[in-house]
């Protein structure tokens, strides 16, 4: 055995632990709520993209911008969220060991406190006082219930957070002088990121928005306010990303037979997401008044740099994807390919996620280029974008890891059958989403707006061609929408199956064991007291003064609208 295998078999005992029961309870229950999420979300997107194309009218007591909140909120806050705490209860305690009664005792506070906050959010929706889409931007005023909820959700994910920190925190003090497993090392750079991004939301929630729906404040600061969401609408998109890129660092090479080709490089790559996710909001106000230039500039250039990490990952999995393929016999330039498990659902859909992760980051550089920016603002475009990145990468990623994480914490078997299904839902959700974003992006670039329900613009002839093409119209959209759903109910039924009617028995959860250059990962990776103090400087440079100037010379308030949409 070679010294650096020795070294390994040293650092990977820890991995023998089984899942503790108590901890598998924890996360089931957060999967669970995801996919009723998961569910509702999916059928409100039928209908709005029906209701958009012309091809239903919503009854008199349902708006498309009710169904749209509902949608963007369910889908891309609340089954997000939820099945990234599941997959973190159930991850740290594989890795990690078991939780103490203490740390999984705030895990469940800080699950009821998320669920509380999410059904009050929920209701206000339900009932149309607060259709203010997914972004609750100002002046679009909720009711005041809406606000607190979201309060209520984000400071539940932090209790949560925190429990999954002290306990990565309690492994490493016990360990000193060891690398840290990568598992505890990326979700603890999430979570951090996580809180640090929240606080710009909790600012404009508590200190601008509650009192404005209170009653306390006739007017808002609006672009104070969405500056300080873009604080935490961008890391957002990496607290989402980033445990997708947790199973691809750490389950997919499991599941192909191999191991991951760098830890070293892993973790580098984390510690670049904490550091530039954050001061670069500003890429999604290029277009607005009211920020100079040069921060704007600034903030591009930290959004290019963001890039980085994401190239590191699809360098890393590559890499990871020939190893493997060459060590299991695969020769040529690519046709090791074929040695990769092309039938198991738990590669697949994440493989799918990689695919479509190609095109949707080449759009994300397009975005932040300034000039490019002005052409798809505010179009479909963006919608387009979002929906390849959040809605394909992540979610199908996210769908394919439920295969084996629901059978593991409920005890159960993923058999044949239902890997099978797990291909077609990928599959349907592919084509769904390739034929409904393509167009978003096509009709983005022909002008046609964002936010909006059905209208044809009293028939203009350029609103009017949005709905003529074949492949590049709102009937695309619709049907590609369509598919999207009967592939989310086909999920749901999946979900179902996996968490209550498997047979049970063992289901393997697949980690990687530590790569090879554990022993040798440098020290400062696992330094977050410097990394912190970094992301602190550069996001204390890139938004003090816009964000003092904003106050000071602050444009004239505005107040609610609150039901210029119903
Ligand atoms: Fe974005 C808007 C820029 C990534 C989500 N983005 C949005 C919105 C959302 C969102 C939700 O600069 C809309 C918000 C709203 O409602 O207004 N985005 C970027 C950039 C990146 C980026 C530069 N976005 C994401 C990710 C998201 C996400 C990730 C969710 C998860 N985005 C923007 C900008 C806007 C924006 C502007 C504002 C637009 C406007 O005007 O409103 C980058 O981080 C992307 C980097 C990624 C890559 C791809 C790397 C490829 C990989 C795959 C490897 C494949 C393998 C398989 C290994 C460079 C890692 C290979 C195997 C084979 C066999 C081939
Ligand atoms: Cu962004």
């Amino acid at each position: 055995m070679t010294q650096s295998n020795l070294a390994f078999k040293n650092v990977s005992s820890d991995l023998d632990i089984q899942l503790d029961p108590k901890d598998a309870k924890l996360s089931f229950v957060h999967i669970v709520v995801a996919f009723f999420a998961f569910l509702l979300g999916v059928l409100g997107g039928l209908l709005q993209g029906l209701a958009r194309g012309g091809i239903i009218e919503l009854p008199s007591w349902l708006t498309y911008y009710q169904i749209l909140t509902a949608h963007g909120v369910l889908l891309a806050l609340v089954f997000t969220t939820y099945i990234i705490f599941g997959f973190f209860f159930a991850g740290m305690s594989k890795t990690h060991g078991a939780f103490s009664d203490r740390l999984r005792k705030s895990g469940w506070i800080g699950f009821i406190l998320t669920t509380i906050g999410t059904a009050m959010a929920a209701t206000m929706i339900l009932a149309n006082e607060a259709s203010v889409l997914y972004t609750f931007y100002a002046p679009l005023q909720a009711h005041y219930i809406f606000y607190i909820g979201l309060t209520l959700f984000i400071v539940g994910t932090w209790i949560s957070g925190v429990s999954i920190m002290i306990h990565y925190f309690k492994w490493k003090k016990q360990h000193r002088g060891e690398p840290t497993p990568l598992f505890g090392f990326m979700a603890t750079a999430t979570i951090i990121l996580w809180i640090v991004a929240g606080l710009g939301v909790a600012a404009t929630v508590l200190g601008q928005m509650l009192p404005w729906a209170l009653g306390m404040t006739d007017e808002i600061n609006v672009l104070l306010s969405r500056t300080l969401f873009w604080y935490f609408g961008h890391p957002l998109v990496y607290f989402w990303i980033m445990p997708a890129y947790m199973v691809w660092y750490l389950v997919v090479p499991k599941v192909i037979g191999g191991r991951l080709f760098s830890g070293s490089l892993a973790r580098l790559a984390f510690v670049l997401f904490l550091l530039f996710s954050i001061p670069v909001g500003f890429h999604h106000q290029l277009m607005e008044a009211g920020i100079s230039e040069f921060w704007k500039y600034i903030q591009t250039v930290l959004t290019f740099v963001v890039v980085v990490p994401s190239l590191l990952t699809a360098f890393s999995i590559f890499a990871t994807f020939e190893q493997t393929g060459r060590e299991k016999g695969g020769k040529g330039v690519f046709s090791w390919l074929k040695k990769l498990p092309w039938n198991d659902v738990r590669f697949f859909a994440p493989f799918m996620g990689m695919l479509f992760f190609i095109p949707a980051g080449a759009g994300g550089l397009i975005n932040a280029s300034f000039q490019l920016n002005a052409v798809i603002h505010n179009t479909l475009w963006v919608v387009g974008h979002f929906h390849l990145t959040v809605g394909t990468t992540v979610v199908l990623t996210f769908l394919g890891m439920a295969f084996w994480l629901i059978p593991v914490v409920t005890g159960r078997k993923l058999t044949k059958s239902m890997n099978r299904s797990g291909m077609v839902t990928t599959w349907m959700w592919s084509i769904g989403m390739f034929l409904m974003s393509g167009a978003m992006h096509i009709l983005g670039l022909f002008g046609a707006p964002r936010r909006t329900g059905y209208t044809t613009y009293q028939d203009a002839p350029q609103a009017l061609e949005w709905f003529q093409g074949i492949f590049v119209s709102h009937t695309t959209v619709a049907v590609g929408g369509t598919i999207l759903t009967a592939a989310g109910i086909l999920m749901f039924y999946n979900f179902v199956y996996l968490a209550w009617f498997a047979p049970k028995g063992h289901t393997e959860f697949p980690m990687t064991p530590p790569p090879t250059d554990t022993p040798h990962t440098p020290a400062i990776l696992e330094n977050w007291k410097l990394w912190i103090g970094i992301a602190v400087v550069l996001i204390l440079f890139a938004y003090t003064i816009p964000i003092y100037d904003m106050i000071n010379n602050a444009p004239p308030g505005s107040p609610g609208f609150n039901n210029i949409i119903k």
